[in-house]
């Protein structure tokens, strides 16, 4: 991949539905004002490192298929060149926003020392790539997961010196976040999980985890970062068993530790299909719970049952996420992160930008069809029709808890006509079908 491909795809443009051209936004318009905010501020629009400028394209039968050493041998000139990458291809995509694991912006040194010297000097400059182009980081997260010496978990190690080089690894990220202005710091347990109980002290990993948020959330807040820090729940993947499974799980956690009032979910859209879960369940779990923080756009593939990552197309998938999205209130300190990467034989730059392209149209056009939605009106008002009989009588008395247990014995021998209404289900879904295609 070459910086000068970059150029040559030069500024994409929203240039409608109609058009064909391939390099230009058929439904994202950033600055177009829509339900009463601008397009770019609805979706707030991320970039992620890994997927863009680090992965390339390897997977268990095969070789890499993508460059990203952008010509350079020298390990920090590598690193220097990818940065630069991504700031250019954050501006010709008009993404404001990116978000980094600590692990993939800068080279591996000899020792942990030496690791953290190569991330001060990327760290600085990325700061100054963030004020050439005007560009800001939504999150950044330590990999705590890839090593081997995070085989059997980070934060739930059985190895207490594992356990700090975590934190200290965390740390790090933590530092690099406030000096880059983050407004969020991600958690992705991705070895915090076991294989079997066997071998598995899980009262104390748990009892472990809960320290390690907390260490970090003082530590965070002792050194002036103000945003939200995220929990990102999966099932499954890597570990069998993974502690942040999904949003409910990952809530009730927080919740027995206290740490509610300093954490929110970030939602990954394919790891909610990977709980057995859709990705409006997940987004309206935390909403509920005012702990909607951020999302990871992306979907998986319906006949494989893995983490996938694709780039997401399915705008009836968009719509649903957007309405649940725009009814919360929609994002303050989080965004739309894409955790998506092209597949392994589209390999170049173009492909590269013609994925985002897509992404971004997918969630623009959800963004249109769920505001459509809203306006229309009809499920809303379904949904409040169908729990009127809470609005009087003896509803009323449940909804303001006023009732005893006799008191709903005695009202319920007196109940003579039962109809319960329709669920109307095949209805409503043809509703959202007649708004997806007006
Ligand atoms: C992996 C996760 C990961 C997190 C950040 O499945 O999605 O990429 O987003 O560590
Ligand atoms: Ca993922
Ligand atoms: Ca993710």
């Amino acid at each position: 991949m070459k910086f000068d491909d970059l150029k040559r795809i030069g500024k994409i443009e929203y240039k409608g539905s109609k058009n064909k051209e391939k390099f230009c936004f058929k439904y994202y318009n950033p600055e177009e004002v829509i339900f009463g905010k601008k397009m770019k501020d609805h979706l707030k629009f991320a970039l992620s490192y890994w997927h863009t400028l680090v992965a390339e394209g390897i997977d268990m039968f095969g070789d890499a298929t993508m460059d990203k050493s952008f010509g350079q041998n020298d390990p920090l000139e590598k690193y220097k060149a990818k940065a630069e990458f991504c700031f250019k291809l954050m501006d010709i995509l008009g993404i404001d926003y990116y978000c980094f694991h600590d692990v993939d912006i800068a080279p591996k040194g000899k020792d942990l020392k030496e690791t953290f010297a190569f991330f001060d000097q990327m760290v600085d400059y990325l700061a100054s790539l963030q004020k050439k182009y005007n560009k800001k980081l939504l999150w950044a997260t330590a990999n705590n997961f890839s090593a081997k010496k995070f085989m059997v978990g980070a934060a739930t190690s059985p190895n207490a010196d594992v356990y700090t080089i975590a934190a200290a690894k965390v740390k790090k990220t933590i530092d690099a976040t406030i000096k880059l202005g983050g407004s969020g710091y991600v958690f992705w347990g991705g070895r915090e999980g076991y294989e079997t109980l066997l071998n598995t002290d899980m009262e104390k990993e748990l009892d472990n985890l809960a320290t390690f948020l907390k260490l970090a959330r003082d530590y965070g807040r002792e050194n002036g970062f103000k945003g939200d820090f995220l929990i990102e729940p999966k099932p499954m993947e890597p570990t069998k068993h993974q502690y942040d499974f999904d949003t409910a799980t990952a809530i009730g956690f927080l919740r027995k530790h206290n740490l509610l009032a300093d954490f929110k979910i970030n939602i990954e859209a394919n790891h909610a299909t990977l709980a057995g879960h859709t990705f409006e369940h997940e987004l309206r779990t935390a909403a509920i719970d005012n702990m909607l923080g951020s999302i990871d756009a992306n979907e998986g593939d319906v006949l494989l049952g893995w983490d996938t990552d694709h780039f997401p197309k399915d705008v009836y998938g968009s719509t649903l996420a957007m309405y649940e999205i725009l009814k919360a209130g929609g994002f303050k300190n989080g965004g739309i992160n894409f955790d998506a990467r092209t597949r392994r034989a589209s390999n170049t730059v173009e492909d590269l930008v013609l994925a985002y392209i897509m992404g971004m149209d997918t969630y623009a056009l959800g963004l249109r069809k769920a505001v459509a939605l809203i306006e229309d009106g009809r499920l809303d008002e379904f949904v409040k029709e169908r729990y009127d009989s809470y609005n009087h009588g003896i509803g009323k008395r449940i909804s303001e808890k006023e009732v005893t247990l006799e008191e709903l014995y005695e009202y319920a021998l007196s109940i003579e006509d039962l109809e319960v209404e329709s669920g109307r289900q095949e209805y409503l879904e043809s509703i959202i079908n007649q708004i997806m295609f007006s």
